[in-house]
């Protein structure tokens, strides 16, 4: 490069730099995306003060960083002092104190000042969050059977204390979360109802959510409502929260558990009471047996039941008011209500269904269902039983 050219591209690199980080900033402060999984979209008191966190460290950071590029840019642009005399820098020059000041000061002082202040604010958020009912609220142990149909009240009701304080009084729902490899089991065990990847509550009431595991440690995650929670087996944590915001807040598996841990989605979906009452009340419905007498679509469905309870399926899933009892894949007693099948990996359709019982592992690959082996007559029959448990 020519001396020129060289002096050109130093002049012009702060215009440029500083344009760059415009685009920069201007592209990541648009608003967050209806239904993204964002922190900085808090619907919780314990996400509020996470988010609020997040926001002092992002400000603390860029303004270090603004100074620290404000110095670089001075001590580049600064005058030079002629090159070669001697008489330019003697031995023992003046300045020399002056600088040792700054790296005190800038060095040492300011970034010990940043860290101190940033690890006092972090314990006093820890603190919220666990009085907001975060996680490590409430530890305990679990009384066993993780499927088991009541949860030990007794053990949390004193730690548990302060959190349903911040989140709104008692907790009025009990929800048990358990991580599979790779999706998640879903109980209410007040209700003896069980689902999977999906957690329905009611908007505005405190909720109760345990978190365990059944094989490897997972970590339960949902942005805009809590702290991660892990998942770990032989251990219950529990976190209380309330949303006021009816919605569909997405979920995720937030530590690395095998192969398809990136398709290990839930949502949690925050309705007004009455629909969450009507939800809950459909879900512990026992489906009707079907009626083999009836027309030929419903003989269809018979079929399927039978398919589904003789062949390999009723030994992973189970579906209420069947000799299907299996716990190795999801409850399947309300499957045609749910959302998505596959832990979010695929919209709930009967196209999509039927794809899933001819080759789940086309659909989400290493997942721990087999491929089924039915005939083309065996997957329409299974698939329309299955299209009936809404
Ligand atoms: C060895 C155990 C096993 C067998 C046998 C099995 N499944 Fe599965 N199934 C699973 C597991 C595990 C999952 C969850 C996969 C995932 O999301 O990672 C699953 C998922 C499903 C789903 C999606 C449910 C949801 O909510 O996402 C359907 C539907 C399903 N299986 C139907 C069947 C049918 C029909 C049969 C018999 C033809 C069958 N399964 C046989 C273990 C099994
Ligand atoms: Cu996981």
């Amino acid at each position: 490069m020519s001396s020129e050219a060289y002096a050109l591209f130093w002049r012009r690199l702060p215009a440029v730099a500083a344009g760059l980080l415009l685009l920069l900033i201007s592209g990541a402060c648009g608003p967050v995306p209806a239904g993204a999984p964002s922190p900085l979209d808090p619907q919780t008191a314990a996400t509020a003060s996470i988010a609020q966190l997040g926001w002092v460290m992002i400000a603390l950071g860029t303004a270090v960083c603004a100074a620290v590029f404000a110095a670089l840019l001075g001590a580049l642009f600064r005058p030079r002092r002629p090159v070669g005399g001697e008489a330019a820098a003697p031995a023992g020059a003046p300045d020399r104190g002056g600088g040792n000041t700054a790296v005190v000061i800038g060095g040492m002082a300011l970034p010990a000042l940043v860290i101190v202040f940033v690890l006092g604010y972090t314990i006093v958020t820890l603190r919220e969050v666990a009085g907001a009912g975060g996680p490590g609220a409430a530890l305990h142990s679990p009384a066993g059977d993780p499927h088991g149909a009541h949860a030990d009240h007794g053990a949390h009701a004193g730690s548990g204390a302060a959190g349903s304080g911040r989140a709104g009084g008692e907790p009025a729902i009990d929800v048990r979360v358990i991580g599979r490899q790779w999706w998640w089991d879903v109980v209410y065990p007040d209700a003896q109802v069980i689902t999977a990847n999906e957690i329905h509550v009611p908007a505005g009431a405190p909720i109760r959510l345990t978190v365990t595991s059944q094989d490897v440690i997972h970590s339960f995650w949902v942005p805009q409502v809590a702290g991660k929670v892990d998942a770990l087996p032989g251990k219950t944590n529990a976190i209380t929260f309330r949303v006021d915001q009816p919605g569909v807040y997405r979920g995720l598996c937030s530590e690395f558990c095998g192969l398809q841990h990136a398709h290990m989605h839930f949502s949690l979906i925050v309705e007004p009471p009455e629909a969450f009452a009507g939800w809950l009340a459909a879900q512990q419905r026992v489906p009707p047996a079907p009626n083999p007498d009836e027309a030929p679509a419903e003989s269809l469905v018979a079929q399927g039941q039978r398919v589904f309870l003789r062949s390999s399926c009723a030994q992973c899933h189970a579906v209420r008011g069947t000799a299907a009892a299996g716990t190795r894949g999801p409850d399947l007693t309300h499957v045609a209500s749910r959302r998505t099948l596959g832990a979010g990996t695929h919209e709930n359709t009967p196209a999509n269904l039927a794809r899933w019982v001819i080759d789940p592992q086309a659909m989400k690959p290493g997942n721990k269902m087999p491929e089924p082996n039915l005939t083309e007559g065996e997957v329409r029959a299974v698939v329309a039983y299955l299209e009936t448990l809404e």
